[in-house]
């Protein structure tokens, strides 16, 4: 039987950015250096395969710093804990090993500076995300209101309107936050804003590539994690785009085949804690059943890369 033909766009960037890239080496480094197991407090990055194969050489995953032993080193996740964390770790003589990623960290800086010079902050994010949590919990209760969506800038009642900063969660859709950023600046005309967007580099190039892929296709599948707030942003912003099927897979497995019958163009792209080997097995499942034409449709080149803190370097 002759396979029907099917051009795939293969986004670029896609996948691991460099603060999935660190974290993941400063859990491998620990193990390393302290033996397992090593404790991580949450999902070091939101992909059930790198938690799961990180497991299975000695990492333990636990929600709470509660749940490890005084004994053992624990590594914070990519997204960021708030200040009680090592705060608690510390008071438990405990080794810990922060592995936030340094964006998210210049947002806790950021936060904390602006509080310093006396403003009330507000959080553009989404409630619940660990990283919505840690950076709130840079600061006390009371001084961070969370806006998710433009309606919410109409409910928030700060202390004193002309004494408020604005930061937000690092893997938002651009589009959106522009929505929100201005209804902010419209409500409180003096409201200060990041030098520099908070939202990330590797967040800005996936998006960008999805919108660029978005017109020549028929359906658009990200590879990612029902938690991970960057990969579901790729599904919106592929849908904002125009494309009328935009579905989030874990890997080759969750595809629904019949919901891309008769299709002749698929994008396909992954979020930023999505290894390639799961981009390659969506690859191969495709390859089995198309006639397949592989195009890569590459927006922007990277090159940011991050140093693991200095207690894991390997001493040359
Ligand atoms: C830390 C900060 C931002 O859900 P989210 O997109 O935040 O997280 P992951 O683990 O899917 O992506 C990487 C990341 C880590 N992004
Ligand atoms: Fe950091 Fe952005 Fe990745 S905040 S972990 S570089 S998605």
């Amino acid at each position: 039987m002759t396979k029907p033909p099917l051009t795939l766009y293969l986004a670029a960037p896609r996948g691991f950015c460099a603060g999935v890239d660190r974290a993941i080496k400063i859990v491998e480094l620990a193990l390393t250096k302290w033996g397992a197991p090593v404790y991580v407090r949450h999902e070091i990055v939101h992909n059930k395969y790198v938690v799961d194969s990180l497991r299975a050489q000695g990492a333990v995953f636990v929600e709470e710093l509660d749940e490890c032993p005084d004994d053992r080193p624990v590594i914070f996740s990519a997204h960021g804990v708030p200040k009680s964390v090592p705060s608690a770790a510390q008071a438990r003589n405990m080794t810990y090993v922060d592995a936030t990623c340094p964006l998210v960290s210049k947002v806790h800086i950021e936060a904390e500076r602006h509080h310093e010079a006396g403003l009330q902050m507000v959080m553009i994010g989404h409630a619940g995300h660990p990283e919505t949590v840690g950076t709130m919990g840079q600061l006390p209760d009371g001084e961070v209101l969370l806006v998710e969506t433009i309606e919410d800038v109409a409910g928030i009642t700060p202390r004193d309107p002309a004494k408020l900063a604005f930061i937000t969660q690092t893997t938002l859709s651009v589009d959106d936050t522009a929505g929100i950023v201005a209804a902010l600046q419209a409500r409180f005309p003096s409201i200060i804003g990041p030098h520099k967007e908070d939202i990330c580099y590797a967040t800005t190039n996936r998006q960008a590539a999805v919108k660029q892929i978005a017109p020549k296709i028929d359906a658009l599948l990200v590879i990612g994690a029902p938690n991970s707030s960057n990969s579901k942003r790729l599904v919106e912003v592929g849908r904002a785009a125009g494309c009328g099927y935009a579905q989030l897979i874990q890997r080759a497995g969750d595809i629904d085949w019949r919901a891309l019958d008769g299709i002749r163009a698929v994008g396909l792209t992954a979020g930023a804690s999505a290894p390639e080997t799961l981009v390659n097995e969506v690859l191969d499942a495709f390859a089995a059943r198309y006639d397949l034409t592989t195009e890569i449709v590459e927006t922007a080149v990277e090159s940011v890369e991050f140093k693991v803190p200095r207690v894991l370097r390997i001493p040359a």
